[in-house]
Parts: C-alpha cells; sequence; structure tokens
C-alpha cells in the first residue's frame, strides 16, 4: 500500500486531561467499569492528576453534565460509563435513548471524543458479563476508544 497516506491513531497517549463521568445508578455495576476505565487509562500513558471523576445520579443526568465539562475546554475526551438496565420497565427506552443522544450530540458540538462506555442490556446477568467478567469490560474498551481518538483527532488537527 505504499503511496497512500493512513492517518490513525496510537494506542499510547501523553499529557492529556479526560474526565470520567460516572453514573450512580447500578453502581455495582458502574464501579467496575469505572476501575477497568482507569486502569487502561494509567497502562496507556495517562497520568492519575490528570483523570477527573465526576458523579451523576442517573444516565438520564449524563448529557448535561457532559456539556457542561466539555464547554469548560479543559478536557481532550469524556469518558461516559454508566448502565441502563431494561428490567422489562419502557422506562429503559427513555433513559437510554435520551443518554446515547445527549452524548453524542455533546460530542459533534463541542468537538470532543465522548466514549460512550455505558450499557444499554436487557438483565442484570448481561450487565455483570459486560463489567469485567466474560464479555469483557465496557469501561476498558471506552477508554481505549478515548485514546485512539485523542491520538488520531491530533493528527488530522496536525
Ligand atoms: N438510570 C440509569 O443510569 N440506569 C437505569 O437502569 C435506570 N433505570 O432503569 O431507571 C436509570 N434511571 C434513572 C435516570 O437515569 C434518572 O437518574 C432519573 O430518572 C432522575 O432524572
Amino acid at each position: 500500500m505504499t503511496g497512500i497516506q493512513v492517518i490513525e491513531g496510537q494506542l499510547s497517549i501523553r499529557s492529556t486531561r479526560i474526565a470520567l463521568l460516572v453514573s450512580r445508578f447500578n453502581s455495582f455495576i458502574v464501579e467496575s467499569l469505572l476501575s477497568g476505565a482507569i486502569d487502561t487509562l494509567k497502562r496507556h500513558g495517562a497520568e492519575e492528576h490528570d483523570l477527573h471523576i465526576v458523579r451523576v445520579p442517573g444516565a438520564f443526568e449524563m448529557p448535561l453534565a457532559a456539556k457542561r465539562l466539555a464547554a469548560t475546554q479543559r478536557y481532550e475526551a469524556i469518558v461516559a460509563l454508566g448502565a441502563v438496565i431494561r428490567g422489562g420497565t419502557p422506562h429503559f427506552e427513555y433513559v437510554a435513548g435520551e443518554c446515547t443522544k445527549g452524548l453524542a450530540s455533546v460530542s459533534m458540538q463541542y468537538d470532543i471524543p465522548v466514549a460512550f462506555g455505558v450499557l444499554t442490556v436487557d438483565s442484570i446477568e448481561q450487565a455483570i458479563e459486560r463489567a469485567g467478567t466474560k464479555a469483557g469490560n465496557k469501561g476498558e474498551e471506552a477508554a481505549l476508544s478515548v485514546i485512539e481518538m485523542i491520538s488520531v483527532l491530533r493528527e488530522i488537527g496536525k
């Protein structure tokens, strides 16, 4: 593929401030996502003092907090971590939908990567599977995605 210019991100990051936006709802699950995200960010070069944790009540509140964080221009990326569990109620659709749309809209409006580390699952069992057991850890995935996005956006911006 000589001659083709490829712009891509590295999985190593230096000098970047990242906000970890964490919902308290389903905290038993979400705290595992947070541990996975912090561990991943640190293993890829982030410094503890550059990681700021911001807690909100639930997934529905995440977009507004993300918007305020982005507006400060203090952060190069936001990692949103939460768990919306269906549990047989239509409430799920509204909470998960608003959270997803709102976070995507903050990312576009403020030109900042917002990783979607919010589990949207049918059952607590599925949530556990994705919070550090047999289906990996969604917090780790979200952290890796912001590392890559910060890096590729820096490359594009050069
Ligand atoms: N918030 C969540 O983060 N996860 C859920 O599963 C959930 N459920 O199922 O209701 C949930 N609801 C709370 C919501 O996010 C708000 O905090 C609440 O409605 C107050 O605005």
